[in-house]
């Protein structure tokens, strides 16, 4: 390691290591869930992109659905980076994420039909990150099955028991596909046995499996890094790196409604976690809120609206899951929620999504606080039944109703459109620097 050698009264004297101060000035742009997901994070990294050099994944894994909107063309990202699309930057699925490779070729293949070329020189692939087989897919299937009422409506993606695979260390990395494939072979078959203990009916063609993964290792070969290293040369080099949140604040396994969450860390501590990052590396912290709140599958939700406004904002907001096609709930945003996600993460600056669906209402509410037996609450509730329980209390805004999709000034917004703007900025004590009020790259407000 470089390091300062100083002349102090004639004596060398060692000081601290240069390269440390320089990597921690090499910053890198975040973007997060704010609350239960969708909340519109596809469109901010498509946006970002193009001034970043590198986009990364850190968690989650093809239950994330990602939607990015160019001109006419509609593209759903799952476990690619919402930054792939932009040709100038490379785009790496760093170790924390959990990849179901049959998923991952296939979505490549999908989005090459929508236009994504030469996707092959800019994608690369922890060689530290889990796979997710489609045994874990069919056990989590098996799972919400056996838990009935209780199930949690995941996306049976797989991904519970996979990242509960990497916790009790029977977990298959990308690095063991591509070692020695007896090994490879031998811990997928102790895998599988192990699951076939807990569930019987678990039917796996175990050589035919082999044989399909024996293809992907050379399949996946050309994309898979050192993540850790690559990303950390990059940013001495000066480049530009964006990090793109999966699921939300309100789904991370620590933070959120468990046990009605995902299973990875959707905050800010999957950032780091999930590539290799130390804190010092974290810049600005952008929290995407869309303009009132959903969440698809089970679980707690004070503000939920299940009435003919929860319906409008469903069929106006085109609430339906990216990546099962269900019907997302509906309710007013919460501010309660956001000041809470707000410590978790450090936000720096917040950017609010989809308040053109909002324009047809004549009064739009705020969630403020939570009651609990006449009490406000100065925490936010851990239990999923104590958060059932709450009352929320609510400011109330007049609507602006008029159409605010063409407008690309704030100072040509709507009165009310700003009050409400300036409302959730007082609120989470965050300032919002982008407003969305459309589907597409170009609509989009910047305040600052
Ligand atoms: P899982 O599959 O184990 O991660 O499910 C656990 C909970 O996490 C929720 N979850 C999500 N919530 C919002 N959006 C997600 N992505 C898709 C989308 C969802 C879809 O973009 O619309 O298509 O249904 C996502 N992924 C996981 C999930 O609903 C469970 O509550
Ligand atoms: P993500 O998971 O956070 O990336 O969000 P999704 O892609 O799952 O869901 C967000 C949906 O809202 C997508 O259909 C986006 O095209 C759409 N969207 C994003 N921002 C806006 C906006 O400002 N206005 C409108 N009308 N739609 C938006
Ligand atoms: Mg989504």
């Amino acid at each position: 390691m470089e390091v300062d050698r100083q002349a102090v009264n004639g004596q060398a004297m060692l000081t601290r290591p240069k390269r440390a101060r320089r990597e921690s000035n090499c910053k890198v742009t975040v973007v997060l869930g704010a609350q239960w997901g969708d909340e519109g994070k596809g469109k901010v990294v498509d946006m970002l992109a193009t001034d970043a050099d590198i986009v990364c994944r850190c968690q989650g894994g093809n239950n994330a659905g990602h939607t990015v909107v160019v001109e006419d063309r509609e593209y759903d990202f799952h476990l690619l980076p919402s930054g792939i699309i932009n040709p100038k930057c490379k785009s790496i699925i760093g170790n924390g994420v959990v990849v179901h490779l049959p998923g991952l070729f296939e979505e490549l293949e999908k989005n090459e039909k929508k236009g994504l070329t030469s996707w092959e020189d800019r994608l690369l692939i922890s060689d530290r990150a889990h796979l997710v087989f489609d045994f874990h897919q069919q056990v989590d299937g098996l799972q919400e099955r056996e838990k009935g009422e209780q199930s949690l409506g995941t996306t049976k993606k797989g991904i519970g028991p996979t990242y509960s695979s990497k916790a009790t260390r029977n977990g298959i990395r990308i690095a063991d596909l591509l070692g020695d494939f007896n090994l490879f072979s031998e811990k997928f078959k102790g895998l599988v046995a192990m699951y076939q203990r807990m569930f019987p009916e678990l039917n796996v063609d175990v050589e035919g499996e082999l044989k399909r993964y024996k293809e992907f290792s050379g399949k996946v070969r050309p994309f898979v890094a050192e993540s850790v290293s690559f990303l950390h040369s990059a940013l001495r080099s000066g480049k530009k790196v964006l990090v793109e949140g999966a699921n939300a604040a309100m789904l991370d396994i620590d933070f959120g409604t468990y046990p009605y969450v995902t299973s990875s860390n959707c905050s800010i501590g999957g950032v780091c976690t999930g590539l290799g990052l130390p804190p010092c590396n974290i810049g600005e912290v952008i929290g995407v809120v869309k303009a009132y709140t959903t969440r698809v599958g089970d679980g707690p939700f004070p503000t939920e609206l299940k009435d003919s406004i929860g319906d409008l904002l469903q069929s106006r907001g085109g609430e339906i899951g990216v990546t099962t096609k269900r019907k997302r709930r509906c309710g007013w945003l919460d501010a309660r929620l956001l000041q809470y996600t707000a410590m978790v993460n450090g936000y720096s600056a917040l950017c609010l999504t989809k308040l053109d669906i909002l324009d047809t209402l004549p009064e739009i509410k705020i969630g403020v606080a939570y009651r609990r037996e006449n009490k406000i609450l100065n925490y936010f509730p851990a239990s999923a039944a104590e958060l059932s329980a709450v009352k929320v209390e609510y400011v109330t805004i007049p609507g602006w109703r008029t159409s605010i999709e063409n407008i690309r000034e704030y100072e040509k917004l709507p009165d009310n459109a700003k009050k409400y703007i300036e409302k959730i900025e007082e609120l989470v004590e965050v300032p919002v620097k982008w407003v969305g009020v459309g589907k597409g790259r170009e609509s989009i407000i910047k305040l600052y």
